[in-house]
């Protein structure tokens, strides 16, 4: 099966987009200007249009036109580090805006990820973390109580758990055990992320430790899959 014109034609803008021959900011020609470059319909240059707007690379701005987007912001899966590192890295200013925080007992699930007692108090933290104001990614986190008793006071919009955790609570992360897997923004994910509904989404889900082993997070973050990447160094193992 031949890859089809589509797709083909997708590349070609990719290309285009990753050679820097097309800039962030960049407007789009017609629709009928890349049908006729092309030598395809107006339904086969949407597709390809559709594809790249989906996954990030262009974006569509009401009654003005087609855009190349700002490069994805790229997110070292490794090492550990906390969302105002990776954005102090890239240049952009790291935002949270509280959704939610409270106090819960132990799900069965949160005490065999966190080694509690099953009925053991966690603050549940939901925090949208934002860079330069735009919404990146959605974080449920959830920290034993027991461990940084009174969390819930500080100032989670401001300042940076990681630090608080390390400053307030002498609580060093060294180590975490994480997964990533796709998934898709529901209603209520899609509103905060201002993505539409359905969109795709990265689904880490994180559970770190100091060096002792001691579990101080489990954390399920919804990270926006046009806005962000994740790079990964690989090495032959020694
Ligand atoms: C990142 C972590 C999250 C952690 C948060 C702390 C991933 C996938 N997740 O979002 O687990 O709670 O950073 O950020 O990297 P903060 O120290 O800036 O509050």
């Amino acid at each position: 099966m031949p890859v089809p014109l589509y797709i083909q034609i997708r590349e070609a803008l990719t290309e285009r987009i990753h050679s820097g021959e097309w800039t962030p900011g960049t407007r789009l020609p017609a629709e009928r200007e890349l049908c006729a470059e092309f030598g395809t319909s107006r339904m086969t240059v949407r597709q390809a249009l559709g594809d790249l707007v989906a996954n990030g690379l262009l974006t569509r701005q009401q009654g003005n036109g087609t855009f190349v987007a700002e490069p994805k912001i790229d997110t070292p899966a490794i090492p550990l580090q906390s969302f105002t590192v990776t954005m102090d890295r890239q240049g952009l200013a790291p935002g949270a805006k509280l959704i939610e925080c409270k106090t819960i007992s132990t799900t069965r699930e949160l005490a065999r990820l966190l080694k509690l007692k099953l009925g053991e108090r966690v603050y549940r933290i939901v925090r949208l973390r934002t860079g330069n104001k735009q919404p990146i990614a959605l974080e449920y986190s959830h920290f034993p109580a027991r461990l940084c008793p009174g969390l819930d006071k500080f100032d989670l919009e401001r300042r940076s758990i990681y630090r608080i955790l390390e400053k307030e609570f002498n609580l060093v992360l060294v180590r975490a055990d994480q997964t990533l897997e796709p998934t898709i923004a529901r209603r209520f994910e899609a509103e905060l992320l201002k993505v539409q509904e359905g969109a795709p989404l990265m689904l880490w889900e994180r559970v770190s430790f100091t060096t002792d082993g001691t579990a101080v997070e489990y954390a399920k973050d919804l990270y926006r899959g046009d806005r962000t990447r994740f790079r990964l160094n690989l090495e032959l193992p020694k």
